[in-house]
């Protein structure tokens, strides 16, 4: 991903000082973590019109109509993917997206830079990803601390073994293991049930992707996940809200 070049363009024409001017810089977060502890349900649900595994999701609604259907459905979270080359989602989803719920937000996307944590804080997220496939263990430190100290919460995702144990610092709030392989797409939730016992207790567990069943989160609650991040079958629903209902 050419993330790092997107960033610096995106800094010659929006400095960080207009960034930290947003009407965000002020306002609290509302935290997932917490959501997710108080829950039954732990649904994250998704804003995903489409993406590298399958081309089309839905582009048949507006991002009010779906953050709202979810927030009616009693929702935990939502996530709102703002990466556009490969999700076709943008930083103006998460604003329309603030704008429309007042529920816990995540900017989905492949952070690699502060900078797209300031923008993310601008556009009113509550919570940022990172991925540890694309970040060293100094990396993640930084970054995470550099949200943390925006009062933004960090959910970190791993996929295997090697990247929890390089990303365990107590800088993240959530742990959240992708069943998905971002390079092959297998998509499996054997990857949430063997990671579990290895992931400490002070991190609020996600199992995330590949969930389309009331079953699967049965099957992973055992395990200790608290949040279930689901998006494709919501979103390739002809109603994204209703179709969360039945997951809460
Ligand atoms: C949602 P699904 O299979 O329910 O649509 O998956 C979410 O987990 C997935 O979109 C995702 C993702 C990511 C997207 C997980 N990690 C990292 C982009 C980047």
């Amino acid at each position: 991903v050419d993330k790092k070049q997107e960033v610096l363009l995106k800094k010659s024409i929006i400095p960080v000082s207009q960034l930290e001017a947003s009407v965000f810089f002020e306002k609290k977060t509302i935290s997932l973590r917490q959501n997710l502890k108080n829950s039954t349900t732990g649904i994250i649900a998704e804003h995903k019109r489409r993406s590298p595994s399958k081309s089309v999701i839905n582009h048949g609604f507006t991002v009010e109509e779906v953050v709202k259907g979810y927030q009616n459905a009693g929702a935990c979270g939502i996530s709102v993917l703002t990466d556009g080359k490969y999700f076709g989602g943008s930083l103006d989803d998460l604003l329309l997206a603030r704008a429309s719920v007042n529920m816990p937000l995540l900017r989905k996307e492949f952070i690699v830079d502060e900078y797209q944590i300031l923008e993310a804080k601008a556009h009113g997220a509550d919570l940022i990803l990172l991925i540890a496939a694309v970040l060293t263990r100094p990396e993640i430190k930084a970054l995470s601390e550099f949200a943390k100290n925006l009062g933004l919460e960090v959910l970190l995702e791993i996929h295997n073994l090697e990247e929890l144990e390089k990303s365990i610092m107590p800088s993240l709030d959530l742990i959240g293991v992708n069943n998905r392989n971002l390079k092959t797409f297998e998509v499996s939730l054997d990857f949430s049930k063997q990671l579990a016992a290895q992931i400490p207790d002070e991190f609020v567990k996600v199992s995330e992707s590949g969930i389309s069943s009331i079953k699967a989160i049965q099957e992973l609650k055992p395990y200790g996940y608290k949040g279930f991040l689901i998006g494709e079958n919501f979103m390739k629903t002809d109603n994204p809200g209703k179709a969360a209902t039945q997951f809460i």
